[in-house]
């Protein structure tokens, strides 16, 4: 199993399609981890959005990210971070594929009602960024068995290998950061 990290940003909770989205995810059979209303801080976006910072947009963006409370999701399941991907769509949602979050609900570049993690490995960097470990909380869902058949289903339980392997992986990073700091 994966985890992936999903933004609905300023103009998802402006125009009330928070459980909208959430919806979507829900009844893909993504399992929600992680959930909370936050206004986003610019520290957290400097970061986040750094490979955009030379960008004429960039201002423009951080200023839209921080104008309201944004709903912050992890969601867990197999290959999450690519179906995820394809549930919300290209950036430009005039291009997006109609039935994809962007495509269905937005007209924007830039207010393209959601963000979500690119790779496994930006993905747990994100979920750091954004979630505190306690904020995460793992659980049995009922659904679970049907969402999955079985040699996929081998994968979930927490202590599965590729579950641990992240784990120690974003246990490694985190250490080493704070050796840094
Ligand atoms: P994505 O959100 O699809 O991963 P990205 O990582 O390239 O896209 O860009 C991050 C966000 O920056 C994007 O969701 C909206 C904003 N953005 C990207 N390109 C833009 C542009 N040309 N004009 C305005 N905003 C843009
Ligand atoms: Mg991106």
């Amino acid at each position: 199993m994966r985890r992936t990290l999903v933004i609905i940003k300023p103009d998802g909770v402006n125009r009330c399609l928070i459980g909208e989205v959430i919806q979507r995810f829900e009844r893909k059979g993504l399992k929600i981890i992680g959930l909370k209303l936050e206004r986003l801080k610019v520290y957290q976006l400097k970061d986040h959005y750094s490979h955009l910072s030379s960008k004429p947009f960039y201002q423009e963006l951080m200023n839209y990210m921080t104008s309201i409370p944004c709903i912050l999701l992890v969601l867990e399941g197999k290959d999450a971070v690519q179906v995820v991907r394809t549930l919300v769509g290209s950036t430009n949602s005039r291009e997006a594929d109609v039935g994809t979050i962007r495509g269905d609900f937005a007209m924007s570049v830039q207010t393209n009602i959601v963000h979500a993690s690119e790779t496994n490995e930006i993905a747990e960097k994100e979920i750091q960024r954004f979630f505190k470990e306690e904020e995460i909380i793992e659980y049995d869902q009922l659904n679970f068995n049907w969402i999955y058949c079985g040699s996929e289903k081998e994968q979930y339980h927490p202590s599965d290998v590729e579950w641990k392997s992240d784990q120690e992986q974003y246990a490694k990073a985190k250490e080493e950061k704070r050796k840094i700091e």
